[in-house]
C-alpha cells in the first residue's frame, strides 16, 4: 500500500501511536494532518516510553521523513521542546527529517487563555473538557481568517502586522468578557522571533513534498489524532475537538489528493474510552467494578493532561459510524489484553432513544445523550494473552469475541494488539 491513513475509530486514545509506529516500518513519510498538542500518542519501544504531542510518531525511525501538515495547529514552543527532548535522548532531528508546513496555523498565547477562560465560564453539564491547549480558539481564527501561520514567522514585519490586528479583538475579549489583563503585541513578537529563527530550517511546502514522494513511488503514512466521534463535522458536536479527525482530513490537512489514498485503517480499543464531556452510551460508572478494571488495567489517564479517562464497553454503533465516515478498509483492535480476567464481556449492538431504535449515533445531541445501549453478552477468558503472537493461540473466548465484534462492526480486523510494546501484536493480514 503506497498511501495509508490511520484514524481513531472511537473518541481518541485508541493506541494510534503504537499502530502508527508499527506501520512506519513500511513507510517513507509519516504525516500529522490535524489537531495539535491536544494529542498524546504513546509509544513503547524496548520497554522505553515516548509520548509525542506534535512530532509525528515516525520520528523514532532515523530513515523516515516526518511532516506536520497545514491542517495542524502548532504551538511553536511545545514543538521545539519536543525536539529538544529528543536531542537530549540522543536523537538530533535534522531538517531533512522534519518538514513543517508554512500553512499550519500558530497557537498564540491568547488562544490558550481564551480556551481556558471560555471553558471555565461554562456550567458543569456544558463543559467540553478541552485540553486547554488553545486548539479551539486557534481553529476559530483560522476559519475567521485572522490566524497567524508558521510561514509568517519567516516574515516578521507581516507577523507583527497580523498580530497587531488580531490582538485588538483578542484584548477586547480577554479584558471585557473574561476580566483578564490585556496582552502586549511587542512582547509576543519578541517571544516568537527566536522561536521562528529555530523553526525556519524546517518550514516548507508539505503538499509539494508529498506529491513528489508519491510520484517517486514512496510510501506515505498519515497519522490521525483524536478520534472519529471527536470530528468537528461528524462527531458528537459540540463535544468534539475543532478539526476534521476523519480520514478526509488527511487530504485537506496536508494538501494530498483523495484519489491517491490507498487504504484507511481505523484503530479501536477492545473497549471504549472518552476524555472530557459529552455522550458516551456504553459508559460504565466510575464506581462500577468493571469500569474500575478497565481504568486501572488499561492505565486510562490522558497522555496530555493526565485526566482520568471515562471507560465503557465496546460500542459497535460507534465503530460502524467510523467505517462509514472514514471509508475504513481495515481495523486494528488494541488493548485486548486489558479484558483478561473479566467473566462476561458485552458488545453494544444498537441504541434506543424514547423507544426508537438507532443503528448509528443520533445526530441530535440530546438524543445522543439519552441513548440507551443494548448489548450482546459473551464469555470472557482468564489466560494471560500478552505473549500471544498468532490468532490461533488466543483462547477460544477471545477469538469468539473478536469475530462477533468484527461481524457487528462490519469491518475485519487486520491487527490485534495485546500489549503496549511494538512486539505485542498479532498480525492478521
Ligand atoms: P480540545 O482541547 O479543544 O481538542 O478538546 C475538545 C475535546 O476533544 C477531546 N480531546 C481528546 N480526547 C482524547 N484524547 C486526547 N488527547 C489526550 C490523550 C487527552 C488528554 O492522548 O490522552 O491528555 O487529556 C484529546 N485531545 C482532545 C477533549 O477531551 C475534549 O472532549
Ligand atoms: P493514541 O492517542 O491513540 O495514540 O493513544 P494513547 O497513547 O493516548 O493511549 C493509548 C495507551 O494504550 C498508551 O498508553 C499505549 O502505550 C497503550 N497501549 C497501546 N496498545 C496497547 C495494548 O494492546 N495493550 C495495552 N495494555 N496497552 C496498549
Ligand atoms: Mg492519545
Amino acid at each position: 500500500m503506497a498511501s495509508v491513513v490511520v484514524v481513531g475509530a472511537q473518541w481518541g486514545d485508541e493506541g494510534k501511536g503504537k499502530v502508527v509506529d508499527l506501520l512506519t516500518r513500511y513507510a517513507d513519510y509519516v504525516v500529522r494532518y490535524q489537531g495539535g498538542n491536544n494529542a498524546g500518542h504513546t509509544l513503547v519501544v524496548d520497554g522505553k516510553k515516548y509520548v509525542f504531542h506534535l512530532v509525528p510518531s515516525g520520528i523514532l525511525y532515523e530513515d523516515k521523513v516526518c511532516v506536520i501538515g497545514n491542517g495542524v495547529v502548532v504551538d511553536a514552543a511545545v514543538l521545539l521542546g519536543e525536539l529538544d527532548d529528543l536531542a537530549a535522548q540522543g536523537l538530533q532531528v535534522d531538517p531533512k527529517r522534519l518538514l513543517i508546513s508554512s500553512g499550519a496555523h500558530l497557537i498564540m498565547p491568547y488562544h490558550r487563555l481564551l480556551d481556558q477562560a471560555r471553558e471555565g465560564a461554562l456550567s458543569s453539564g456544558k463543559k467540553i473538557g478541552t485540553t486547554g491547549r488553545g486548539i479551539g480558539p486557534c481553529y476559530m481564527d483560522k476559519v475567521g481568517r485572522v490566524g497567524l501561520k508558521v510561514g509568517d514567522l519567516l516574515d516578521m514585519p507581516l507577523f507583527r502586522d497580523k498580530l497587531a490586528a488580531a490582538l485588538e479583538e483578542k484584548n477586547f475579549m480577554l479584558t471585557k468578557l473574561y476580566g483578564q489583563k490585556s496582552l502586549d503585541a511587542g512582547a509576543i513578537a519578541a517571544e516568537f522571533e527566536p522561536l521562528g529563527e529555530r523553526l525556519a530550517p524546517f518550514v516548507g511546502n508539505a503538499s509539494v513534498l508529498l506529491d513528489q514522494a508519491r510520484k517517486a513511488g514512496r510510501h506515505i503514512l498519515f497519522e490521525g489524532a483524536q478520534g472519529t466521534q471527536l470530528d468537528v463535522d461528524n462527531g458528537t458536536y459540540p463535544f468534539v475537538t475543532s478539526s476534521n479527525t476523519v480520514a478526509g482530513g488527511a487530504c485537506t490537512g496536508s494538501g494530498f489528493g483523495p484519489v491517491h489514498v490507498d487504504a484507511v485503517i481505523g484503530i479501536a480499543k477492545a473497549y471504549t474510552t472518552r476524555v472530557g464531556g459529552g455522550p458516551f452510551p456504553t459508559e460504565l460508572p466510575e464506581e462500577d467494578a468493571i469500569g474500575a478494571h478497565l481504568q486501572t488495567q488499561g492505565h486510562e489517564f490522558g497522555a496530555t493532561t493526565g485526566r482520568r479517562r471515562r471507560c465503557g464497553w465496546f460500542d459497535t454503533v460507534v465503530v460502524r459510524d467510523a467505517v462509514r465516515l472514514n471509508g475504513l478498509t481495515g481495523l486494528a483492535i488494541t488493548k485486548l489484553d486489558v479484558l483478561t480476567g473479566l467473566k462476561t464481556l458485552q458488545l453494544a449492538s444498537h441504541y434506543e432513544v424514547a423507544g426508537e431504535r438507532y443503528e448509528r449515533m443520533p445526530e441530535n445531541i440530546r438524543k445522543a445523550a439519552q441513548a440507551k445501549a443494548f448489548y450482546e453478552s459473551l464469555p470472557g477468558w482468564d489466560e494471560d494473552i500478552s505473549g500471544v503472537r498468532e490468532l490461533a493461540d488466543l483462547p477460544a473466548a477471545a477469538r469468539d469475541y473478536l469475530k462477533r465484534l468484527e461481524d457487528l462492526s462490519e469491518v475485519s480486523p487486520a491487527m490485534v494488539s495485546v500489549g503496549a510494546d511494538r512486539e505485542a501484536t498479532i498480525m492478521l493480514k
